[in-house]
């Protein structure tokens, strides 16, 4: 599938890194199709993060997702899913590659300033929550 899911968690919204991240998925060849600045409550962020609702950090992770804005971003390209993950790198910051948005802005596991849908039903599930639409 040729689209993703991606947000600007808060702690990017906060630096001042939006125009950043978005710069570095145009650069790669990403396409952006829809966008939106928004502010999750609990139910939206328990929502997107029930997969991880059974682990210890769970409570902090919906704290944290709703502790301000996020950048929401529904992006176009080849192998979407994939491709995106490959920019925004690992999940924990300690193992992400330099020249990957976590590897080059992120230290800590907990804040780790982007969000990627990680299947192509991940993505289609993420991009119909938060703009509401069939895309
Ligand atoms: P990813 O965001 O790379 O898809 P994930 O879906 O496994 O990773 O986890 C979602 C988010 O949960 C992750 O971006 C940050 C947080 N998280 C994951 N593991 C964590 C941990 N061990 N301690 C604290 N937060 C964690
Ligand atoms: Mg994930």
């Amino acid at each position: 599938m040729n689209k993703t899911f991606v947000m600007v968690k808060p702690d990017g919204v906060a630096r001042g890194l939006v125009g950043r991240i978005v710069a570095r998925f145009e650069e790669k060849g990403f396409k952006l199709a829809q966008a939106q600045l928004m502010q999750l409550n609990r139910q939206q962020a328990e929502v997107h993060y029930e997969h991880l609702n059974e682990k210890p950090f769970f409570g902090e992770l919906v704290d944290f997702i709703t502790s301000g804005p996020v950048f929401a971003m529904e992006l176009h390209g080849t192998n979407a899913v994939k491709n995106a993950r490959s920019v925004i790198g690992a999940t924990n910051p300690v193992e992400a590659a330099a020249g990957t948005i976590r590897g080059d802005y992120a230290t800590d596991v907990a804040s780790n300033i982007v969000h990627g849908s990680d299947s192509d039903e991940s993505a289609e599930r993420e991009i119909r929550n938060f703009f509401n639409i069939n895309s």
